[in-house]
């Protein structure tokens, strides 16, 4: 018996949207391209809406062009993520073919989404904002502006005391990178629960956040870039109003309040791990802040399991770090402990979790492991 499917409409008219239509004329097998960012070759993040499913037929979806996106060799051990209600995000069935990525999914609804990492939406993060700037001991310190104009908030925990240490945490330069504001979600929540550690640490410390750094790029579905086709985290040598004002806003405030620690919120295509990567490679790298870094990834090490330091990035050699990132441009300026981390889009392998991958509870979960270490760490930073 031959079973007539419905037509599946495809959509992404939505807050951090991303595909292109190919060919949906065949409901079990769907041909999508990802859309690259504007002014900007980049691509990689997805995100899109799949109606008319029919439950019980498994429906097989495509995106022809991912042997051209930015980090072709990270679809290798890659795994798409659903949802049927936009909250609760799981692992999809996924093959690389070396030219098309490839995953499928037997629905138990009509519709579903489907996306490269689990979202952080902007309504979410205007709540987030909303209920940060409420608590007791937190105020909204300052609002930087976008290129298209969206809020860019500065959040500090801690009564901005003389004396104090200033730690600063940056998240989504990379507006694909959504773990990075799921993780901040994790610091502020544990903010919230004003524990004995939290406690402790803003007696002799004040934490200075900017969730999200690039409004426009995680609203239109970019991967890397802002509304101007630029790079954050390669814009931290000559950044301008017209062109990269999100790091312009964040680069003044750092000035006028001065940074004791600086950590730089990311997510990694390929790496299959949790880690950080250093300022090695910066002129004024001292013993002094090597012996910070390592002390910064034993502790994180020993608080959660969400963490390693087997797995990272090639280490830069002495003088030759790429000064425009933000992690060395900031330790270099401010003579600090500086931390890019990266967050996984696949899984934490050490730790895996075959329903989820990395997620963003996890994210979340390791945000509160940071202001552990952060407690542990912030009587030796000067
Ligand atoms: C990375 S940071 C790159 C750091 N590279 C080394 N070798 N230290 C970037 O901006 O490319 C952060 C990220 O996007 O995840
Ligand atoms: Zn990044």
């Amino acid at each position: 018996m031959t079973v007539t499917l419905s037509p599946v409409s495809i959509d992404c008219a939505f807050d951090a949207g991303n595909i292109l239509l190919v060919d949906a004329g065949n409901p079990s097998r769907i041909h999508l391209n990802i859309r690259p960012d504007t002014h900007s070759g980049h691509f990689q993040w997805f995100h899109f809406k799949a109606s008319g499913l029919t439950p019980g037929h498994t429906h097989a979806f495509s995106l022809d062009n991912a042997s051209q996106s930015s980090y072709s060799a990270a679809w290798e051990g890659y795994q798409a993520v659903a949802s049927y209600d936009q909250q609760n995000w799981f692992r999809v069935p996924t093959r690389y073919d070396g030219k098309a990525l490839h995953f499928s999914l037997e629905p138990r609804e009509t519709q579903a989404w489907f996306a490269y990492f689990e979202p952080y939406p902007r309504a979410r993060h205007n709540q987030l904002i909303e209920r940060a700037s409420a608590l007791p001991g937190v105020e909204l310190l300052a609002t930087g502006r976008s290129v298209e104009g969206r809020d860019i908030p500065l959040l500090r925990a801690g009564d901005g005391g003389a004396g104090k240490r200033k730690l600063w945490i940056i998240a989504q330069q990379h507006p694909g990178e959504h773990m990075a504001e799921w993780f901040m979600e994790g610091v502020i929540d544990r903010i919230q629960g004003n524990d004995a550690t939290v406690q402790a640490l803003l007696a002799v410390a004040d934490l200075y956040l900017i969730p999200n750094m690039n409004p426009d790029g995680a609203a239109a579905g970019h991967l890397r870039t802002n509304a101007r086709g630029k790079d954050l985290n390669r814009a931290w040598q000559d950044a301008n109003i017209e062109h990269t004002p999100e790091v312009l806003f964040a680069q003044q405030q750092m000035k006028l309040y001065g940074v004791d620690l600086f950590l730089d919120a990311h997510g990694d295509e390929e790496i299959p791990h949790v880690f950080t990567a250093g300022c090695e490679g910066n002129p004024g790298y001292t013993d002094r802040i090597a012996a910070l870094e390592e002390r910064f990834r034993s502790t994180l090490c020993s608080v959660t399991r969400d963490f390693q330091t087997t797995h990272g990035y090639p280490r830069s050699k002495p003088g030759q770090a790429n000064m425009t990132l933000a992690c060395n441009a900031v330790g270099q300026a401010h003579d600090c402990l500086s931390l890019t981390l990266e967050m996984p889009f696949k899984d934490h392998d050490d730790a895996p979790d075959a329903v989820t991958g990395w997620s963003g509870e996890r994210s979340k979960a390791l945000g509160s492991a940071v202001i552990d270490t952060l407690a542990k760490l912030v009587a030796a930073l000067r």
